[in-house]
Parts: C-alpha cells; sequence; structure tokens
C-alpha cells in the first residue's frame, strides 16, 4: 500500500471535519486564503478561474493610455479552465520534462520547461531603495468642496467621487522585514483624477530628517544596516544612524518623532498621514494660496508598545499588512480624512515666524487649523500583491492642475528622484503603462517606444508643430483645465551652496513637540532613546546625542543619561520658550473600535452560550472576535482561531475570559516555552501570562464566570481597567467603553508620576 494516501475512510472523516470547520470559519472571521474553502480531494473537474475573493479589488482595465474597455477587472488575470504556455497553446503535463526515455536526458526542445524556469528567474525585480516593505488598498475619496475656494483641481469639487490606490510602507527595512519596527511609515496616494493623477506622496510624520534632497543618500546611508556586516535590519539603532543624527542637527525633530510612539503605529488605520512640504495651490481666479496636506484617521492616532512590537516582530512580522486586509474584509473600512492647513502666498514663504519651505518644521494646528477638505475609505484589498503594491510607481510631480509645487529643496530633489528610480526598478520608462499606473484621463502624450510598450501609437509624427498627424496633440488652455505652473516671481540671488537663515534654529520644535506631550508618552520617549543610544556601540555617539538632547530639554536629557550611565550635559545653546500643541499628543481623547481585535479565552468545559452571545456581539460591534481555546478545531459548535499554544497577546487589543481552563495536555515548558516552569495555578499558564501581557500592555481585560478566577490568579483582579460582571454582555460592553481610549493610561501611572 502507497503509505503517502490515506485510506478512504480517513480521508472522509478529514473531509466532513475539515467541511464543517469551514464552513463555520469562512463567513465570519476575516483571513481565509482563496475565495473558496478547499476541497480535501484534488479538484479534477475542468472550470474557469475562481472570481477573487469579495473585498479585493483590482486596477480597472483601462487601455494604456486610459481608455476604458469595459473589461471586468477580473480580465487582468488568467482566463479559461485550462493550463497553456504564455502564449495560449494547452498544455497536458506540467509536472515532467520532456526526456529521451522516462531515465533518459532531459530534450532542449522542451519549450514548455524552459518557459517556466526561464519566467521563474526573472521573478524577482529590485526592491525600493527605501520604503521597500509596504502594503497596498484601493479605495474612493469624496470630495467636500471646501477646497474649491483655493484650488481649481476638479477632484476637489463637492461630491466629486475618486478613484485612490493607498501604499503605506515602512522606509528602512527591505521587503521582507518585520511591520513593527520603529520607523516612519510612507502615506502613499494615488488619486486617479480626470484630470491626470495626483499622487500625494506622504509620511505619518510631519516633519523630514534633512532640508535638502542632496542629504538623501547620506541619511539613508546611515539608517541602512552597516555597510561591512549588514546588520541591523530595518532599525535606527546603531551607530550610523545616531552618528548622523547627532552630526546633523536639524535631523532632531524628525529623530524625536520616531523616538515618540508615532515610531511604532497600532495600525495603518490609526496614523495620521502629512504631505511634509508646503504646496501652492492656485484657484480658477489664478489666485493661490500655501497650504499642507493632513490625513487624520477615524480611529484616532494610536500606536504599540514597544513590548508589543518586539513581540510582534516574532509572532506576527506581518502584523500591519494583515491588520489593514482583515479590517477591509471584515468591513471595517479604514477611513481618512484629507485636511489642509491654508497660509497666504506672501513673498517671504512664512506663517507666523515659520519658514514654510523648511520641511524640517510644522505650523502647529492651534495656529493654522486644519480644514477637513474630503473623505478617503479604503474599501478593497489588491489581488496580486504584486501587480499591485509592487508595481505602483508613485511621483511628487504627478499633479492636477489647481496644485503645484513650492521651491522646498527637499521637495525639488524628490521630483528628480522618482522617476529615476523606477526606470530601474520597472525595467524602462513605459512603467506608468502598468495597470495600476495607468492614469483615468485621456493620455496623448508624445513618448514613444522603449521597452515594454504595452500602447500601439497610430500616425506618424510624434513632434509638434506637426501637419502629418492633422496638428494633434493640440495644447490646451485654461478651458479645458490645462495644468498651471505657477509664474512665481523668483527673486535676484547670488547662485549659492546655502541654506536661508531661518533654516539654522534646529532645536526650539523639537522642543516643542517634547513639551506638548503627556506624561506617559515622555516616558516612552525617554526609553526608546536609552533603547535606541544604548545599542550604539562608541560612547562617543552617546555622548554627541546626548548634548542635543540638553539642547531640547534637561529633564529629556538627564533621563537619558541616567540610562546610558553617563553624566548630562549643559545646553549649548539656550532653551527656547515655546507654547506646547496639545494636538501632537496622542492621549486623553476617544474614539471607534472598528475592526478592533478581541481575544476571548474559552474553557471548553465552561459556558459555551456566552461565549456564543459575545462572539456574535463583537461582530456586530464592528469588531473581530478571535476565539482562544486549549486546542485547535471546534469546541463544541464554535470555531477556535487561536489555540493556547499559538495565540499571543500581541495580537488582541482587549482579552475576555469565558471560564478558567485547566492546563490543558499541551501546557509543558518542554514543548512550549510560554508554558514557563511547571506552575501550581488551576488555570493553564499560557492564559495567566496572556492577561498578564494585556494588562502590562495596558489593554482592557474582562471576565465573567469562571472567568473571574483567572484574573485572581494573575493578580490584577480590581485594578484598572479590568472588568469582572455577571454576563458576557455586560464585560463586553464595558470592556469597549475601555477601548474607546486605546489603552487604560492609568495603568502607566506608576511609571509617569515624576513628570505629572
Ligand atoms: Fe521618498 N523616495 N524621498 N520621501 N518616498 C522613494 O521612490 C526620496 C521623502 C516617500 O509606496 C523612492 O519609487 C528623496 C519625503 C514614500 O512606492 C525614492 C527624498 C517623504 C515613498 C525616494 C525623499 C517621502 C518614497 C524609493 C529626499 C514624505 C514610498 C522608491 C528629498 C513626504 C512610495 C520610489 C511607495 C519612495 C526618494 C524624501 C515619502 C528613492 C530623494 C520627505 C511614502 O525615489
Amino acid at each position: 500500500m502507497d503509505s503517502s494516501k490515506p485510506t478512504e475512510a480517513v480521508k472522509n472523516a478529514v473531509k466532513t471535519a475539515s467541511g464543517k470547520i469551514a464552513d463555520a470559519l469562512t463567513p465570519d472571521v476575516p483571513g481565509a486564503p482563496g475565495s473558496a474553502p478547499p476541497p480535501v480531494e484534488e479538484p479534477t473537474t475542468p472550470h474557469d478561474p475562481l472570481p477573487p475573493k469579495p473585498e479585493q479589488g483590482a486596477p480597472q482595465t483601462r487601455t494604456p493610455t486610459g481608455a476604458e474597455t469595459g473589461a471586468p477587472t477580473i480580465a487582468n488575470g488568467q482566463q479559461g479552465a485550462y493550463l497553456t504556455t504564455a502564449n495560449g497553446a494547452r498544455l497536458r503535463d506540467t509536472d515532467h520534462s520532456l526526456k529521451a526515455g522516462p531515465r533518459g536526458p532531459v530534450l532542449l526542445q522542451d519549450h514548455h520547461l524552459r518557459e517556466k524556469i526561464t519566467h521563474f528567474d526573472h521573478e524577482r525585480i529590485p526592491e525600493r531603495v527605501v520604503h521597500a516593505r509596504g502594503a497596498g488598498a484601493h479605495g474612493v475619496f469624496t470630495a467636500y468642496g471646501t477646497a474649491e475656494e483655493v484650488t481649481r483641481a476638479g477632484f476637489l469639487k463637492k461630491g466629486r467621487e475618486t478613484e485612490v490606490f493607498v501604499r503605506f510602507s515602512t522606509v528602512l527595512g527591505s521587503r521582507g522585514s518585520a511591520d513593527t519596527v520603529r520607523d516612519t511609515r510612507g502615506f502613499a496616494t494615488k488619486f486617479y483624477t480626470d484630470e491626470g493623477t495626483f499622487d500625494l506622496v506622504g509620511n505619518n510624520m510631519p516633519v523630514f530628517f534633512i532640508q535638502d534632497a542632496i542629504k538623501f543618500p547620506d541619511i539613508i546611508h546611515a539608517g541602512k544596516p552597516h555597510p561591512d556586516r549588514e546588520i541591523p535590519q530595518a532599525q535606527s539603532a546603531h551607530d550610523t544612524f545616531w552618528d548622523f543624527v547627532s552630526l546633523h542637527t536639524e535631523a532632531q525633530h524628525h529623530t524625536i518623532w520616531n523616538m515618540s510612539d508615532r515610531g511604532i503605529p497600532r495600525s495603518y488605520r490609526t496614523m495620521e498621514g502629512f504631505g511634509v512640504h508646503t504646496f501652492r495651490l492656485v484657484n480658477e481666479a489664478g489666485e493661490t494660496v500655501l497650504a499642507k496636506f493632513h490625513w487624520k484617521p477615524k480611529l484616532g492616532v494610536h500606536s504599540l508598545t514597544w513590548e508589543e512590537a518586539q513581540l510582534l516582530g516574532g509572532m506576527d512580522p506581518d502584523f500591519h499588512r494583515r491588520d489593514l486586509y482583515d479590517a477591509i474584509e471584515a468591513g471595517a473600512y479604514p477611513e481618512w480624512e484629507l485636511g489642509i492647513q491654508v497660509f497666504p502666498d506672501t513673498p517671504e514663504e512664512t506663517f507666523a515666524g515659520i519658514d514654510l519651505l523648511d520641511p524640517t518644521k510644522i505650523v502647529p494646528e492651534e495656529l493654522a487649523e486644519v480644514q477637513p477638505i474630503g473623505k478617503l475609505v479604503l474599501n478593497r484589498t489588491p489581488t496580486n500583491f504584486f501587480a499591485e503594491t509592487e508595481q505602483v510607481a508613485f511621483h511628487l510631480g504627478h499633479l492636477p492642475p489647481g496644485i503645484d509645487v513650492t521651491n522646498d529643496p527637499l521637495l525639488q530633489g524628490r521630483l528628480f528622484s522618482y522617476v529615476d528610480t523606477q526606470l530601474t526598478r520597472l525595467g524602462g520608462p513605459n512603467f506608468t503603462q502598468i495597470p495600476i499606473n495607468r492614469p483615468h484621463a485621456a493620455v496623448n502624450d508624445m513618448l514613444r517606444d522603449g521597452f515594454h510598450q504595452h500602447a500601439v501609437h497610430a500616425g506618424v509624427a510624434p513632434y509638434r508643430p506637426n501637419s502629418l498627424d492633422g496638428g494633434n496633440p493640440f495644447p490646451a488652455g485654461d478651458a479645458e483645465h490645462a495644468f498651471v505652473d505657477v509664474p512665481v516671481t523668483v527673486a535676484q540671488a547670488p547662485k549659492v551652496r546655502a541654506n536661508p537663515a531661518s533654516f539654522d534654529d534646529h532645536y526650539s520644535q523639537v522642543r516643542l513637540f517634547w513639551l506638548s506631550m503627556s506624561p506617559v508618552e515622555k516616558e516612552h520617549i525617554i526609553r526608546a532613546y536609552a533603547f535606541e543610544l544604548g545599542k550604539c556601540y562608541h560612547q562617543a555617539i552617546k555622548e554627541r546625542q546626548l548634548q542635543s538632547l540638553a539642547n531640547i530639554d534637561p529633564v529629556l536629557c538627564e533621563q537619558v543619561a541616567t540610562g546610558l550611565g553617563l553624566p548630562a550635559p549643559q545646553p549649548t545653546t539656550p532653551l527656547v520658550d515655546v507654547t506646547p500643541s496639545p494636538a501632537l499628543s496622542q492621549v486623553g481623547r476617544e474614539w471607534p473600535s472598528d475592526g478592533r481585535v478581541v481575544g476571548i479565552v474559552v474553557d471548553p468545559d465552561g459556558d459555551l452560550d456566552g461565549v456564543d452571545e459575545v462572539r456574535r456581539a463583537v461582530f456586530d460591534a464592528g469588531m473581530v472576535p478571535l476565539l482562544i481555546a486549549p486546542h485547535g478545531g471546534m469546541v463544541g459548535d464554535l470555531p477556535v482561531q487561536r489555540t493556547f499554544a499559538t495565540g499571543r497577546s500581541v495580537e488582541f487589543d482587549a482579552v475576555l475570559l469565558a471560564g478558567a481552563p485547566a492546563p490543558a495536555p499541551d501546557a509543558l515548558p518542554a514543548r512550549d516555552a510560554k508554558a514557563g516552569s511547571p506552575a501550581p495555578a488551576t488555570v493553564d499558564p499560557r492564559v495567566l501570562l496572556l492577561v498578564e501581557e494585556c494588562w502590562r500592555h495596558a489593554k482592557a481585560i474582562g471576565a465573567w464566570g469562571a472567568g473571574v478566577t483567572v484574573l485572581e490568579q494573575a493578580g490584577v483582579a480590581g485594578t484598572p481597567g479590568v472588568v469582572a460582571a455577571g454576563s458576557g454582555a455586560e464585560v463586553l460592553t464595558a470592556v469597549q467603553q475601555l477601548m474607546a481610549a486605546h489603552r487604560v493610561w492609568e495603568r502607566f501611572r506608576y511609571l509617569s508620576v515624576r513628570f505629572s
């Protein structure tokens, strides 16, 4: 008997059980791979490709020059029931090379073999030199019309809906690095407007490390792994990064943002986005204003704790992309409002004394309100990561009429860089014809030929003026919505390699950021600096960075110096008197809990009806319940998503205890380090660890019935944010209220006492 083939009886048993579990799982809990549960038997009856999953979207089926084709988006991918070559010839076999006899040599003639291997050999393209790790989603932007006075951009007219694709990213790590590292996040949005594509290529922090693009290779070389050993991956806790930022003090503002909780977001859905630079807007009358773009997340700005971020790097390195896809699949569509800060377009290009061309400065929202101008909803995940997220190409110069650039020297250099890198990354100059990059506006350029040309251009005269193609294409004017290059006056000045004097203030806004933080946020910043500098090898670098901290704030400097075991230096520049900006703090408000993940610990001998009820209520509240049980499969009629061995606190925003499960048979330290040493407790040690971690990370915890015993055994009963009530429903209500503040901040009060 062939031992690799289970007997029919075993196969049927597995089939029935897995069918039952699949049915129970698929409709509710996001994350199922594929659009239909797989059968145990290999399917052999030919049929068309399965449709994509309902939440998946794909680029519209436009021609390379932007015309609608009317074909369904599924036509972007594979067709028909049968396996074919790249040229459509149907194939009988893809498992055996063509050989001279079963034992014979392989024949060069085997086109299918060569095509299959050759294509595979070329599947990888160069990753982005920065922002290599990312995740994308499709969505819709709806304009409020509130920007009509200041810009003629058609997509900002009241009620106008525009399709978008957004790519979030980390900056430093490689494509395979973890999502939850401490880093800046990219927030790049492609608006497919009918006046040409608009790319808003921003970050989750409003300032940048440098003031001039010429230094971009320097800061990135310093942040990337050391060139000799290629370590560390995706992080700034190393000598070259701190060497650069301590020598190059204009980087100090961005650095404190990275060291703050903004550097470890809870989710892409809970990040702000910023265009960083100041842009120039122009309205129908030709009047201009200066403006900064802001994305405000509906769910508020929230972060992980440092320990959560560390654990997630191992437990779920895809945490952020999974969260994005799962939220969309669950119908908890991520939302942001786009807003603008508007400033008069004066010759000095300053506002309230702040140089608007300096990308290391913010304009506090208290001085210039962020005015909402539209709403972004992400409602479809990509169908294919490579085709969409990897091949999307953003460019700051993709601007519609009504939005123009300024002379910010960082912005000016970016205008050059993006196309340049995309030429190599995407293999030639025709990447705007890749489906995800195709404009939704009619394209009639005079660009021709090149690698991977998809358009079949007609005519003989791709030049202007011409008479042979009847003069086409013709220049457009205002009536035809032509792009407006604002005729800004360039002041007469010597040609120099120099910055304006206003760019020399490197500390006042860093101090403003520090003083705007709540006590717990300050504590996190101190710990981040102490950790990162503590990982540096050389004392000289630590001392140099401490000098910068002394110029920001004595308390910050002293606390970090204590952690490093070094003396705190005196400031070398006077500390500036600044007014804090409360808008910069993440603590102290309440937010919706859409798409949050609630772990429910189930005891198979406990209140399963209660669990079922609470599970449904969690779904009804727009959140995702994950049941955690001693074993996989089913507990009663309930599908299990995590076992005590596979689940970890960091996946959950809150945890509910529906029972006090006794140690499971696999609660053996030899098998699972989480089980710790043999514990005298009557509850499974992994459940206790779950509760302890949730408590330490200031997450809401709730228990009813026998679950209350667990709170006692974990030593957390009666502490802030720990709810014990008579029924699951009551517990859930209380826990959801606690989740509105993101964390039970009170639990940090012992840490924070010295700042309050
Ligand atoms: Fe980028 N940046 N950048 N950057 N950037 C790239 O373009 C560059 C800067 C940002 O999801 C690259 O196609 C220079 C600021 C995002 O595909 C590259 C300078 C901000 C993404 C490049 C900056 C950003 C990139 C690498 C200094 C926030 C990812 C791959 C002047 C406002 C886009 C690519 C995506 C990607 C150059 C500074 C945001 C090399 C020279 C400031 C979100 O062209």
